[in-house]
């Protein structure tokens, strides 16, 4: 026997996980309850129909409200979690109620990461107003999109009005997440220069602030040259569809240099979008896409459960490997026998 069975309990049985109902566990997470949002956003990640359907009658209680979805995105040890500990840490003490999600899209991989983000968010796990989500795998149920806006939606329903959305994966996941948040922050430290090249020019576009990270100790003058190679690179930026032009700021978790200019800048931000009606056309925009994912998502299920488009599939298939027809015939074919199927359905 093994060192590690030694340590099994032959009787331990798994207690079986009490299932609410929708309408229970929605009025818990309309009371706030932390069980509950935790309960639900495992179901927002689950594929199973049942969960599908819980998580959709839980969101007919949502009522929009003002709240501010941040993503915080950046290279893999630039200080993203140790930024959102700090400031978010100093935004609780205010009395705001902040949410923290992570996505990951390759997190088997990187499961590691998650409990290095644990204990970097150490100042904030024990506020009663901060609620942490490092987030599973599963985020199947419809792509990174479709389960982290599920998710923030939740957060919002149990009162939470700071929505931070950080990316731990790769550049996928970066881009996915400006269509989830609101304000998109881009957290890279200080470097040569090469470290920005090697952000790829979209994912510079997509910011809305720029924080030069870790600006202390004897960092503070290469943080300088970052920073100004930040404001040459964005002079050459297209113009942002909000019109506000991206702040650059040095920033330190450790010192907490400039952590109110961070905050006001945060806020004028909120302010002006909320003025010029970006922040309304945005969400709905992104509303709009949601839209388009979940049908096509609905289309897409539905075709391939059919059987006779499976059989039609797999011969298709197998004229493409004997270089009998291009996937662009079979695209055609595939239409065809999809419409002809509907068209003969009373
Ligand atoms: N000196 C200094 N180190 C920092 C600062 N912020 C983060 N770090 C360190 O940088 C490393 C990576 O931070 P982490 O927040 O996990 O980065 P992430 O991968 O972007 O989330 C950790 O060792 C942190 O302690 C900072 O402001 N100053
Ligand atoms: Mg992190």
């Amino acid at each position: 026997m093994s060192q590690k069975n030694k340590n099994i309990n032959p009787n331990f049985k798994k207690s079986k996980r009490k299932e609410h109902s929708p309408k229970l566990l929605s009025d818990k997470i309309l009371a706030g309850d932390k069980i509950s949002l935790s309960h639900a956003l495992s179901l927002a990640e689950s594929v199973l129909e049942k969960d599908r359907s819980a998580i959709s009658t839980i969101l007919k209680n949502y009522n929009p409200s003002d709240t501010k979805r941040i993503a915080v995105t950046g290279p893999p040890g630039a200080g993203k979690s140790t930024f959102i500990n700090s400031f978010g840490y100093h935004l609780a003490k205010l009395g705001n109620k902040i949410a923290i999600l992570t996505v990951d899209p390759s997190s088997p991989q990187s499961g590691g990461s998650i409990l290095g983000d644990k204990t970097r968010m150490e100042s904030l796990i024990n506020q009663e107003n901060v609620f942490i989500r490092p987030s599973a795998s599963g985020t199947e149920s419809g792509g990174v999109s479709a389960a982290t806006m599920e998710s923030i939606l939740l957060c919002e329903m149990a009162g939470y009005d700071y929505i931070f959305v950080e990316t731990v994966g790769v550049g996928q996941s970066e881009v996915a997440v400006s269509d989830l948040v609101d304000m998109y922050i881009l957290v890279v430290q200080p470097g040569s220069g090469d470290e920005l090249q090697g952000i790829k020019r979209g994912i510079m576009e997509l910011a809305d602030l720029y924080l030069v990270n870790k600006a202390d100790g004897d960092k503070i003058d290469l943080a300088k040259l970052s920073a100004k190679a930040i404001n040459s690179a964005k002079s050459l930026m297209h113009p942002k569809a909000h019109g506000i032009s991206p702040q650059t700021i040095l920033y330190s978790s450790d010192s907490l240099i400039n952590i109110d200019i961070v905050q006001k800048t945060i806020e004028d931000f909120f302010t002006n979008i909320s003025e010029n009606q970006y922040y309304r056309i945005n969400r709905n925009n992104q509303m709009s896409s949601w839209l388009t994912r979940e049908i096509n998502k609905s289309i897409i299920e539905t075709v391939e459960e059919i059987e006779q488009i499976q059989k039609l599939k797999s011969s298709l298939q197998n004229q493409i490997n004997n270089s009998e027809a291009f996937p662009i015939e079979a695209g055609r074919i595939i239409k065809q026998a999809i419409k002809e199927i509907f068209n003969s359905t009373p």
